[in-house]
């Protein structure tokens, strides 16, 4: 039996990392729950968890062998970094867990950084950075979050760390990209008590993932994985035109009074809406993901209508300035001059939410927020998100 050592064991983990794992077979997973004990208290690690397919009811998954909990065992923690019979990494710490300021470098002064620079790991950053210097096997570091270029992006993070902390990396590593997908809402208590389990997570029954193959030692033989040269162009068309309609909708949604993504894309202006920044998003992808944008575009809204899943519109709002630049500006910048209206909406649709919350006096579920609250003027907002070069097209795209 092989294993993942997997930071992060929250809802998405065990929809997707985890359901692959168990279904490949020969492998098992060590969790690692950076900040609390609640994981590790609630899992029965014979009986595992239920996952909640949509439509193929409950299936009992039970991959995952240990949890440690970071903060009560942080040597552990480091060991299980460092020891050769985990061959993969991985990790869903969220867009916010990397720490990366706008010019893709360590934030060192992001207050949990420093303060880990000046003290023990606490971060997923600390801990591969101070785990992987004292590692000698090769090992795969493998990034499960809704990042661009999410591989990338973690090594960059860690060999930042490295540095800054003096510490040397000199075993074989290397951070694949991949793109994930899998429609994963908030458990409910409904779900608790129909399957008597405090950690029943539910899913759709779509599952998408796609991997740089570029692994430095054995992996699973995870069914159904598309192994790719580059995986660009899936982590363009995944979050240009799935995310990027997901947060359009559950901003304009929830100023329109909705709260589930089943009612916001029945609502013709929104449907409408987000139609078209999908169509605004494909004209920005590489040909070969060009080409199926319709077909694909289509699924999604299919996907979006389940009206049995209830996805919150709360849920995909929180975390904004940390997802925007992904979804909805990068793809701006490179829709050509004059077209991205539909773009240029849906940023205003995220102003118009924070404006809505702040003046409400509802707190922003944001590590921005308090910045947020200062902002005034769309060019503050702008320039929140990374975007300040892009007033020009909302003075053409004038709401
Ligand atoms: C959603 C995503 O919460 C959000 O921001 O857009 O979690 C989305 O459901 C997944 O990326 C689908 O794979």
């Amino acid at each position: 039996m092989s294993t993942i050592l997997h930071f992060g064991p929250g809802n998405f983990f065990r929809a997707h990392l985890a359901e692959y794992t168990f279904d490949a077979g020969g492998w098992d997973i060590t969790a690692v729950s950076l900040r609390s004990s609640s994981f590790r208290d609630a899992l029965d690690p014979a009986k595992g968890y239920f996952l909640a397919i949509q439509g193929q009811g409950p299936r009992q998954i039970d991959v995952i062998k240990q949890v440690l909990v970071a903060p009560e065992d942080p040597a552990r923690v480091l060991a299980s970094v460092a020891d050769p019979d985990v061959a993969v990494i991985s990790a869903t710490v969220t867009e916010k867990g990397y720490y990366l300021g706008a010019d893709g470098r360590l934030d060192v002064t992001a207050p949990d950084i420093a303060a880990e620079l000046a003290g023990h790991p606490t971060t997923v950053i600390g801990f591969l950075a101070h785990g992987l210097a004292r590692r000698q096997a090769p090992v795969t570091v493998l990034s499960c979050d809704n990042r661009m270029q999410n591989g990338d992006a973690l090594g960059a993070a860690v060999k930042d760390f490295a540095k800054a902390a003096g510490l040397h990396i000199t075993c074989d590593v290397r951070f694949p990209n991949a793109m994930v997908d899998r429609i994963t809402p908030a458990t409910t208590d409904d779900l608790r008590t129909q399957t008597g389990d405090p950690l029943a997570v539910p899913c759709e029954p779509f599952k998408e993932w796609v991997i740089e193959d570029n692994f430095a030692a054995a992996r699973p033989n995870w069914p159904d994985v598309q192994w790719v040269k580059n995986v660009a162009p899936h982590e363009m068309r995944k979050l240009r035109m799935l995310n990027g309609a997901h947060s359009y909708l559950a901003y304009a949604g929830i100023l329109a009074g909705h709260t589930y993504v089943h009612e916001a894309i029945v609502d013709p202006d929104l449907r409408a809406g987000a139609m078209a920044l999908m169509q605004d998003a494909a004209a920005t992808l590489p040909a070969e993901a060009q080409a199926q944008a319709d077909t694909y575009a289509h699924a999604l809204v299919t996907r979006f209508e389940n009206p049995h899943l209830n996805h919150a519109l709360r849920q995909i709002a929180m975390d904004g300035s940390q997802k925007l630049p992904y979804r909805m500006v990068d793809t701006l910048r490179a829709c050509h001059e004059g077209d991205g209206a539909a773009l240029v909406a849906g940023v205003r649709a995220w102003m118009a939410f924070c404006r809505s919350e702040i003046g409400a006096g509802r707190a922003l579920q944001d590590p921005k927020a308090e910045t947020l609250k200062n902002a005034q003027s769309d060019g503050d907002f702008l320039g929140i998100i990374g975007a300040a070069d892009l007033m020009g097209r909302f003075t053409d795209h004038a709401g």
